[in-house]
């Protein structure tokens, strides 16, 4: 594990006005936090948060497609899903070195996951039903998920902010190939457009939701928009998301589900129908329709993979004594 600073978030520090002040100045001037600089502890907790919650929705993102591999229609899906699949679990990995170099290691970013402490995105809750599915996913999520990982490119902490990097490059690909997936069904035979339609109509407000809650209702937006953490609010990029994303759904031929969509000349966007909040309290607070399933099949892994864990130490630790005796 990497190790930081923790100057001024060690609690030993004691955080003056005239400390928060020079870090807000290196934030102003749009200097990149390391992770051995000072900084505030809400800060670092801020991206432990942030980051956590991340890292955990690449690796959790791996099971609903994952669950289509083996049915993929032909080789070239086969072998683009799996590619696609292994991504998610690379990003997942930058990440919780990311998160690590903050002082928290992926153990305990993993219990607090699987004890439900930590959250990971709500779409991820959602069953995957149909092959339109994993081509919806790649089109609608990968396309959320990019909207708002590029801003992230430019977040304020270092590790975080190169790390996006590649992975807005890998997510640019998946948004690509699902979005091929769909076009394909969209020109097929009858059931086929069928099937994207009915994968969109299932995936929409789920993937508009992955923006976060209204602004007026986001309790972190405006000290992470300050400290450049965050570079729009939730609702600037969901706006960017529907208006990006409403010509594809009108040259595909399919109908977006909402009958309140319509352009706003003046605010030079769309406007979009209610958001049911319920329905995505409910799936953040753990009682999504897969939400169970999700956890069990990240427990599973993480006690299937113990061994490895235990093999790795026992070996770094018999190297350790070899190179102790022959000193
Ligand atoms: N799901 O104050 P707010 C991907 C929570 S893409 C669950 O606005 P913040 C992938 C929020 O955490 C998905 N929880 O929070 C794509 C907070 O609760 P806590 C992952 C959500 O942090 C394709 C509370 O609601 N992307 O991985 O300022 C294939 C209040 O919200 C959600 C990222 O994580 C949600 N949708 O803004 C495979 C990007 N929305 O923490 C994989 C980085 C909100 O106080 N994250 N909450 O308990 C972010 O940009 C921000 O954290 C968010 C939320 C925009 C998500």
């Amino acid at each position: 594990m990497y190790s930081q600073g923790l100057i001024g978030a060690d609690g030993r520090s004691e955080e003056t006005q005239a400390f928060l002040d020079a870090f807000q100045k290196r934030i102003d001037a749009e200097e990149k936090i390391e992770p051995n600089d000072p900084m505030p502890e809400g800060y670092r907790r801020t991206l432990v948060r942030q980051i956590g919650q991340h890292a955990h929705s690449e690796i959790v993102g791996m099971l609903p497609e994952g669950n289509w591999i083996t049915r993929a229609p032909s080789l070239r899906r086969k072998a683009a899903l799996l590619a696609k699949v292994q991504d998610e679990g690379g990003h997942g990995l930058y990440l919780y070195s990311a998160a690590e170099t903050l002082g928290v290691s992926r153990k305990q970013m993993t219990e607090e996951l699987l004890d439900g402490r930590a959250k990971y995105s709500s779409i991820f809750n959602y069953p995957t039903l149909s092959w339109a599915d994993i081509g919806t996913i790649g089109w609608l999520v990968d396309g959320a998920a990019i909207m708002n990982q590029i801003p992230l490119c430019r977040c304020s902490y270092g590790p975080y902010a190169r790390a996006m990097i590649r992975v807005c490059k890998e997510e640019s690909f998946h948004q690509r190939q699902g979005y091929e997936i769909v076009m394909t069904l969209a020109q097929g035979t009858t059931d086929q457009k069928a099937m994207a339609q009915d994968s969109l109509n299932r995936w929409w407000w789920p993937s508009i939701m992955m923006f976060g809650p209204h602004d007026a209702d986001s309790q972190h937006s405006d000290q992470s928009m300050a400290w450049k953490i965050k570079r729009f609010t939730n609702d600037e990029l969901r706006q960017k998301f529907i208006d990006a994303t409403v010509p594809q759904a009108e040259y595909l031929g399919l109908t977006i589900p909402d009958p309140d969509l319509k352009w706003n000349e003046e605010k030079n966007g769309y406007d979009h129908g209610p958001i049911d909040w319920d329905e995505f309290w409910r799936v953040v607070k753990g009682h999504g329709p897969m939400a169970k399933d999700r956890v069990k099949a990240r427990k599973k892994a993480w006690d299937d993979g113990a061994w490895v864990r235990d093999a790795a130490l026992a070996h770094a630790e018999k190297r350790r004594a070899r190179k102790m005796a022959a000193e």
